[in-house]
């Protein structure tokens, strides 16, 4: 099995994540999106990452692919049986990508990929409104949801991977969850981020 995607995408690192809880074996490329492998380009048609590669079988998109993964292994689960539990944690990743992703991704991108990457200033301005005026919304919501260790069904899935892997960029961009403002938001994504399977996809190769 190859997982293509360099570990600093959160949505690689999802995949990257369920893997190790898993104990699944598997050969990472780091690869950054849009790089022209053909074989990664066969897994993933817009060249987006991650994609997976596993035999003859083909497949971009973290949530595709975890969902791949978690019924050809299913044990340990990443989701739970119960049917208000599973809408929750589909929930749970949705959230996670569209609405949290773009935000927490705003000051990696000015800090670390711009200057890094694109030879282009950081705009503190753009870091400035998302801390104080964008991510207070969806941090106030998951203060408000958060009543123990996990988000859904009291077990580590799916539901926390997605919430908690772009907290890794936010830090990496030299910002972090006020504790005194979002004091269990602060905690839960210390300790999510803690487990090892965290830290072994954020310790995998960026590239
Ligand atoms: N919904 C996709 C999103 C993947 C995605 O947007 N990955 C970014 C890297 S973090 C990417 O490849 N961007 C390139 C593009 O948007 O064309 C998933 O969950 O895998």
């Amino acid at each position: 099995m190859k997982l293509y995607g360099t570990s600093l995408s959160p949505f690689v690192r999802k995949v990257l994540v369920v893997l190790a809880e898993k104990g699944i074996k598997v050969r990472h490329v780091p690869l950054r999106f849009h790089d022209p492998d053909p074989r990664f380009r066969a897994a993933s048609p817009f060249g987006k990452i991650p994609a997976l590669e596993d035999g003859e079988f083909r497949l971009a998109d973290s949530s595709a692919i975890i969902h791949y993964l978690e019924r050809k292994h299913p044990e340990p689960a990443m989701l739970p049986a119960g049917a208000q539990d599973l809408g929750r944690a589909i929930w749970f990743d949705e959230f996670g990508d569209t609405e949290l992703f773009p935000l927490l991704v705003k000051p990696f991108v000015q800090r670390v990929l711009r200057p890094q990457l694109m030879k282009q200033p950081c705009d503190e301005a753009v870091v400035a409104k998302c801390m104080t005026e964008e991510l207070p919304r969806p941090f106030d919501y998951l203060e408000g949801v958060i009543d123990g260790p996990y988000l859904v069904g009291g077990a580590f899935g799916l539901a926390d991977i997605s919430v908690a892997t772009g907290f890794h960029n936010l830090h990496l961009a030299g910002e972090a969850v006020e504790p005194q403002r979002w004091p269990r938001l602060a905690a839960y994504v210390a300790a999510i981020l803690e487990r090892p399977s965290f830290q072994a996809a954020i310790a995998a190769r960026q590239g």
